[in-house]
């Protein structure tokens, strides 16, 4: 039921690298719709990356209605906007600018909007000390707050919907739920068998070595990577080319190239494997509602800030018996630290897959206590909207 059937927002979303940034803010728009009745309107520059993870996007429409959020074409930082066209809270997603128009705009609008600036996801400790600072616009009256997403009770959360949980375990339950699944993406009762394993990364992942590791194993394993993923690796291994559908064994190995499916889809492909490869943000978070072990690839940035990023999330995460082999393994994933024979990492891995599952469903249950990131963010607003009623 709708709690806030008035309240506008506008999400500005720039897709710098694929479809990452749009999976998140797309994530965010639908469920303050859907579970908030929040009138959304969401800019973003690239509708051909967006309609890879929504199918329903019309990547012609300079507006269009999909899911209760209206989409807008962001084309350039022109235009000229009234105090009236702008939203109750605006949210520039990782620093980008809104035109700068709309900023005029906002700077004119009585009340003024709240403005937030959604930033990337780290397990620092610094962020709690960063999330809600307010930044003062230079010229203009008007502030923004850093709104940091993350894994305590001091930072904003992470995207969770309200019921996401309870139709995960349905999925994990019904195994009929789960074949059918599978059928569908084309898999044979063998690789269902098989211990299931997707794979997203990075194209700097060390991808043959993990397949060499797999197909000189002793235990079946089903590799599922979408199109488009390692793709020179995944054509070697395959001998051919490496489209949607195909699919070849090597030894215990079976990797299959599923399509890009749609984000729900996405979830139910976490759900449904026994140990999930993720990337960047948003797949990272929900293999981590999943409850199944994951091995996250990490966003490179410059001068391998990235590791120190991914350590700290593993200082977060890979604590505990068992969790040793995960660490390692991830770290030399991401290159990190030199693992040498990756087929050992893989064997010390595959032997704690029962204890890393029992901490993926442990740290599950401990993040959500702190909440979720939309509830929180409204929460906040309020705060910022009861603080302007009564300034000091
Ligand atoms: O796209 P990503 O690499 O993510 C981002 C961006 O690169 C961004 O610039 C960077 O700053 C940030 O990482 C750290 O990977 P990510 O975040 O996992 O996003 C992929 C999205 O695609 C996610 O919403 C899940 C979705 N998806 C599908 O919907 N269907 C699929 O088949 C697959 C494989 C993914």
């Amino acid at each position: 039921m709708p709690s806030n059937p008035n309240l506008t927002l506008a999400i500005f979303c720039k897709v710098v690298d694929n479809y990452g940034d749009i999976g998140i803010c797309w994530r965010l728009a639908r469920q303050l719709w859907r579970e908030h009745g929040v009138h959304v309107t969401l800019w973003v520059d690239d509708l051909v990356s967006f309609r890879r993870i929504c199918p329903e996007v019309d990547t012609a429409a300079g507006a269009q209605q999909v899911d209760g959020v209206l989409v807008r074409h962001w084309c350039d930082q022109e235009g000229r906007f009234a105090p009236e066209d702008v939203a109750d809270i605006v949210i520039e997603f990782f620093a980008v600018d809104p035109p700068p128009g709309y900023v005029a705009a906002m700077a004119q609008r009585l009340p003024r909007p709240v403005w937030f600036n959604l930033e990337g996801l780290t397990a620092e400790e610094w962020v709690e000390g960063c999330h809600r600072l307010p930044s003062m616009h230079p010229r203009l009256k008007l502030t923004k707050h850093f709104f940091f997403p993350g894994f305590t009770a001091k930072t904003g959360g992470l995207l969770h919907e309200a019921g996401l949980d309870e139709q995960r375990r349905a999925f994990q339950a019904d195994r009929a739920a789960i074949a059918a699944f599978l059928a569908g993406l084309g898999l044979a009762e063998a690789e269902m068998e098989a211990l299931k394993v997707s794979l997203f990364c990075y194209p700097h992942a060390p991808v043959a070595d993990l397949l060499r590791a797999w197909s000189t194993g002793s235990q079946p394993v089903s590799c599922l990577v979408p199109e488009g993923v390692a793709v020179e690796t995944v054509r070697a291994f395959m001998g051919s080319d490496a489209r949607a559908g195909d699919h070849a064994t090597r030894g215990a190995l079976t990797v299959r190239v599923l399509p890009f499916v749609p984000q729900p889809d996405y979830d139910r492909l976490l759900w449904a494997c026994d140990l999930n490869f993720v990337r960047g943000e948003d797949s990272f978070v929900r293999a981590q509602w999943a409850g199944r072990p994951f091995v996250w690839h990490i966003y490179p940035q410059d001068e391998n800030l990235h590791h120190k990023k991914l350590r700290a999330f593993l200082d977060r995460y890979a604590r505990g018996p068992g969790l040793e082999a995960l660490e390692h393994l991830s770290l030399g994933w991401n290159g990190a630290i030199d693992i040498g024979s990756m087929s050992v990492a893989w064997q010390d891995l595959r032997a704690e897959l029962e204890r890393i599952a029992i901490r993926a469903e442990e740290w599950r249950r401990e993040v959500l206590a702190h909440g979720d990131l939309t509830t929180k963010l409204l929460d906040f607003t309020r705060e910022l909207g009861m603080a302007a009623e009564n300034p000091v």
